[in-house]
């Protein structure tokens, strides 16, 4: 087996764990094969909401668990940023569980010396359906959507909190889902800009992507509940998007490749040796 490919960091979002939906088995394979001295975990690591309305937990995600405690026993630093469907987690702000910390928000600073806001986003999810109007009034407004933000979210899990799968809503309209896509980046980059930083990388939209937005570098981690997809900074502080699917799928129709490869190889080394 082939030893970890190790980066500065890794960034991990939306895994959804206790919904069938999640990849546990994918993102098992990418944990085993990555390595990295920090890991974020930029929040909807677990689904509280789906969790209270019935328990599903297969060894998978145990296993998803345990490889990122290990991680951290061997020495990489964790830090644990809520989204709304694990915000019960909110509730342990500063504490440590295992070597991991949780925190709300954090500002991280790459190798090249970028700094970027790292955060789940969901905060911003009324700022992002009301963005028209918030376009014109003052920053006290502002403030006061990102309030009643945490209270709307609050009052959506006491009524049994309806799980919200943008895929779904992608299927049913599109357009409107790119324009909230548009919407959502936009936000997010003006909170970056807010916050005095170069850059955010956030989740919650499970859209996963690098680019830049308005003068400010906007990333997001994607999800492990369709596209499998991370965000990794090298030692040089460049940041890439590991498409894991799509690697697994290369690696798939390679191992036919391989194969082929294995018996050309097998034949020269028979004719070498009929030749010796
Ligand atoms: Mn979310």
């Amino acid at each position: 087996m082939n030893e970890p490919r190790r980066f500065r960091t890794l960034f991990l979002s939306d895994i959804h764990l206790g919904t069938r939906g999640c990849q546990a088995e994918m993102l098992i394979d990418f944990l085993r094969e990555h390595d990295a001295d920090r890991i974020y975990l930029v929040g909807d690591i677990f689904d509280g909401w789906r969790l209270k309305k019935g328990w599903y937990w297969p060894q998978s995600h145990n296993d998803v668990v345990q490889k990122l405690l290990r991680k951290a026993r061997k020495g990489a630093e964790i830090i644990y940023i809520p989204g709304n469907h694990d915000e019960v987690m909110r509730t342990y702000l500063g504490s440590h569980f295992g070597g991991i910390e949780v925190r709300d928000r954090d500002v991280h600073e790459a190798a090249d010396g970028t700094r970027y806001l790292v955060i789940h986003g969901d905060q911003f999810d009324m700022v992002v359906m009301h963005a028209k109007w918030l376009a014109h009034v003052g920053d006290w407004a502002y403030t006061l959507v990102l309030w009643l933000n945490g209270w709307m979210n609050r009052i959506k899990r006491l009524w049994g909190g309806q799980y919200w799968s943008l895929s779904k809503w992608l299927k049913l309209k599109v357009k409107q889902a790119v324009n909230f896509i548009g919407a959502f980046e936009e936000t997010l980059a003006g909170e970056a800009r807010r916050a005095g930083v170069d850059g955010v990388i956030c989740g919650h939209i499970h859209h996963a992507t690098i680019k830049q937005e308005n003068g400010i570098r906007y990333i997001n981690t994607g999800d492990w509940v369709e596209s499998c997809t991370a965000i990794a900074e090298t030692d040089e502080g460049e940041m890439v998007l590991i498409d894991w699917a799509a690697i697994s799928r290369a690696r798939r129709k390679g191992r036919i490749v391989d194969l082929g490869a294995a018996k050309k190889s097998r034949k020269t080394a028979g004719s070498k040796t009929q030749a010796a």
